[in-house]
């Protein structure tokens, strides 16, 4: 079983474009794992039949905690570019985020803030080898910014937790708590 391909192809249905496995989240996320085993199965692109178990392998071999299994049901935690708004729990953030970016991008940062862009929420990091991980997915030397959590909390900038305790989310991070770390 081609696990990676199979790992991205449950964010682009969970994220991205339900509907193409006639999926409906809820608003957390949620669809029913069988539902989308099924459509999985269905499409022809896998050789083996996936079961349950490949999606617990998934989740539990992932370097990065991106999907969810509660009960029968299963979610993308974080990265939603669907219309219908996913619902975040608002958190006390720690006093320290990381958001890994390109210099291009920075330069708009800069004046700005952080914006999610195409994504629902604005995606940080609490610890800064996942931000260059981010980051270097779009600049070879990312930049990465230091967000002064603890102020822009106690100024009212709302985060919420993404359910993977490494990334957090944010509707909008201006630019006066933001500082280059690397
Ligand atoms: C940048 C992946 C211009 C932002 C990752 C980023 C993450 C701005 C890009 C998750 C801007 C958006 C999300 C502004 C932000 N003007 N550019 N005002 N504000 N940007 O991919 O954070 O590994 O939507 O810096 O690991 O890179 O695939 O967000 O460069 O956790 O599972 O606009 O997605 O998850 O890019 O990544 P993205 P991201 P996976």
């Amino acid at each position: 079983m081609d696990y990676t391909k199979l790992s991205k192809e449950i964010s682009y249905a969970l994220r991205h474009a339900p509907w193409e496995y006639e999926l409906e989240l809820d608003e957390e996320g949620f669809v029913p794992v069988e539902q989308l085993i099924h459509a999985l199965n269905e499409s022809g692109e896998y050789k083996e039949t996936i079961t349950k178990d490949d999606i617990l392998h998934i989740i539990e071999t992932s370097e990065k905690k991106r999907h969810e299994l509660k009960g029968s049901r299963i979610r993308a935690l974080y990265g939603h570019t669907v219309p219908s708004h996913i619902r975040k729990e608002p958190v006390v953030p720690p006093d320290i985020l990381y958001h890994g970016t390109s210099h291009k991008a920075y330069e708009i940062i800069k004046n700005g803030g952080l914006k999610p862009m195409s994504r629902q929420y604005v995606h940080l990091s609490t610890d800064t080898d996942t931000a260059v991980r981010v980051g270097k997915r779009r600049d070879k030397k990312p930049v990465i910014l230091m967000v002064d959590a603890k102020r822009a909390y106690a100024d009212g900038v709302i985060f919420y937790g993404s359910g993977y305790e490494k990334v957090i989310l944010a509707d909008h991070v201006p630019a006066e708590y933001l500082n280059i770390y690397l």
